[in-house]
C-alpha cells in the first residue's frame, strides 16, 4: 500500500528521511555470484552528491555505503542486499520556520493532507536525499547489465533553464560538474548558475539517458511495457514533471513516414521510437528524457498559508540546490538501469528458452 518498493523480480525498497539518522535500501532478487564491494558505490554516489561544487546544495555528506547483508566473501549470495548510509550533516534548525507553513510548489501541503503528520526537516521523504539509495541500487544493476549483457547506461544534462547544448561531445560529459556535452559552454553555465544563485531563485532542467546494447525482447505487453515502467520509474524521482521515450511529444507533429524507423538487415535507419516498440525493446538504444521542475525551496518570498489557516509569506532558508537537475544525471541513469535489470530477469524467467530468433537487426 505505501509504495516504497518497485520492480517485480529485481526489487528495490528505499527507506529513510533527509534528516533522520540514516537512509537505506533493500535490494531483493539480485542473482548470486556478482562480485560486489562497498568501494564500487563511491563513483556514482559522488557524481550525485551535494557539496562537491558551488552549483549544488552545500550540505556535506560522505555518502559512505555499509553493506549489511547479501554479500559473502565479495560476492552476492542471492539473498536480500541491505545498504545503509548514515546522515551526518543535518541542520534541522533551517526548517524551524516552515514547521507551521507550506512551501508553495513543495510536497509539504500534499503530505500533510495525506498523512496528517509530516517531517518538515529537509523535506523528509520528499527530499532529493531519497535519490541516494536509488543510485546505490543502480550501481548493482549497471554492473550486472554490463557483465551479463554488455549493456551500457549513460546520461547527460540536455537543458538547463533555457540553455541547450550547442553540440554533443560524449567525452565532455564527465569532465564538468553539469554533465554537459559541450565543454565550450561550461563557462556560460557557470555564469548562469552564479547569477541564479545570487538572485535566490531556481530553475528546471532536462536530463537524457541512453542504454546501449539492450537486446530485443525486454518488456511485457500490455501493463508491463518497458516504456510504461520507465515512465513510472522516472516519474517516481522527486521533482520530475515529465518523461519522454524516443521522440516523445515531438511525435505529435510528425508523419508516419518520418517517425517510423526503417529496417534493413544491416541496421535501423533512425531511432525515433527510442528503442521500444509495443512496450518491448527493439535492440536499438533505449532513450529517455526527463524534465525536472525548479526547486521549490527558494529564498524569494512566496505567498502561502499556515496551519492556522492564515495567509503567510514563506522564505526557505537552508542549503538548497538552485537546480536539482544538475545532479540528476546519475539518478536517471540508475532508474533506467534498475528497470532494465528487472525486465531482463522477467524476460529470462518467462521467455529464456525462446531466443535468439532470426532475423536479428544489428
Ligand atoms: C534538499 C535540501 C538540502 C539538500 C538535500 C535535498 O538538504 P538540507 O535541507 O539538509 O540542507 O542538501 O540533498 C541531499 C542532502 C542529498 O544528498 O541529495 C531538499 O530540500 O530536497
Amino acid at each position: 500500500m505505501s509504495s516504497n518498493s518497485f520492480g517485480k523480480l529485481f526489487t528495490v525498497t528505499t527507506f529513510g528521511e533527509s534528516h533522520g539518522p540514516a537512509i537505506g535500501c533493500v535490494i531483493d532478487g539480485c542473482p548470486p555470484g556478482l562480485p560486489l564491494s562497498a568501494d564500487e558505490f563511491e563513483a556514482d554516489l559522488g557524481r550525485r552528491a551535494t557539496g562537491r561544487t558551488r552549483h549544488t546544495s552545500q550540505r556535506r555528506e560522505d555518502d559512505a555505503i555499509e553493506i549489511l547483508s547479501g554479500v559473502y566473501e565479495g560476492r552476492t549470495t542471492g539473498t536480500p542486499i541491505a545498504l545503509l548510509i548514515r546522515n551526518t550533516d543535518q541542520r534541522s534548525k533551517d526548517y524551524g520556520d516552515i514547521v507551521e507553513t507550506f512551501r508553495p510548489g513543495h510536497a509539504d501541503y500534499t503530505y500533510w493532507h495525506k498523512y496528517g503528520i509530516r517531517d518538515p526537516r529537509g523535506g523528509g521523504r520528499s527530499s532529493a536525499r531519497e535519490t541516494t539509495m536509488r543510485v546505490a541500487a543502480g550501481v548493482i544493476a549497471k554492473k550486472w547489465l554490463a557483465e551479463r549483457h554488455g549493456v551500457r547506461v549513460r546520461g547527460y544534462l540536455a537543458q538547463l533553464g533555457e540553455l541547450v547544448p550547442a553540440r554533443f561531445d560524449a567525452e565532455a560529459i564527465e569532465q564538468n560538474p553539469f554533465f554537459w556535452p559541450d565543454a565550450d559552454q561550461v563557462p556560460e553555465l557557470e555564469r548562469y548558475m552564479d547569477a541564479l544563485r545570487k538572485s535566490g531563485d531556481s530553475v528546471g532542467a532536462r536530463v537524457n539517458a541512453i542504454a546501449d546494447g539492450v537486446p530485443p525482447g525486454w518488456g511485457e505487453p500490455i501493463y508491463g511495457k518497458l516504456d510504461g515502467d520507465l515512465a513510472a520509474a522516472m516519474m517516481s524521482i522527486n521533482a520530475v514533471k515529465g518523461v519522454e521515450i524516443g521522440d516523445g511529444f515531438a511525435a505529435v507533429a510528425q508523419r508516419g513516414t518520418q517517425h517510423r524507423d526503417e529496417m534493413h538487415l544491416d541496421g535501423f535507419t533512425s531511432n525515433h521510437a527510442g528503442g521500444i516498440l509495443g512496450g518491448i525493446s527493439s535492440g536499438q538504444p533505449v532513450t529517455v528524457s526527463v524534465a525536472f521542475k525548479p526547486t521549490s525551496s527558494i529564498l524569494i518570498p512566496g505567498e502561502s498559508v499556515n496551519l492556522a489557516g492564515e495567509p503567510v509569506e514563506v522564505v526557505t532558508k537552508g542549503r538548497h540546490d538552485p537546480c536539482v537537475g544538475i545532479r540528476a544525471t546519475p539518478i536517471v541513469e540508475a532508474m533506467l538501469a534498475l528497470v532494465l535489470m528487472d525486465h531482463a530477469l522477467r524476460h529470462r524467467a518467462q521467455c529464456g528458452d525462446v531466443g535468439p530468433v532470426q532475423p536479428l537487426i544489428p
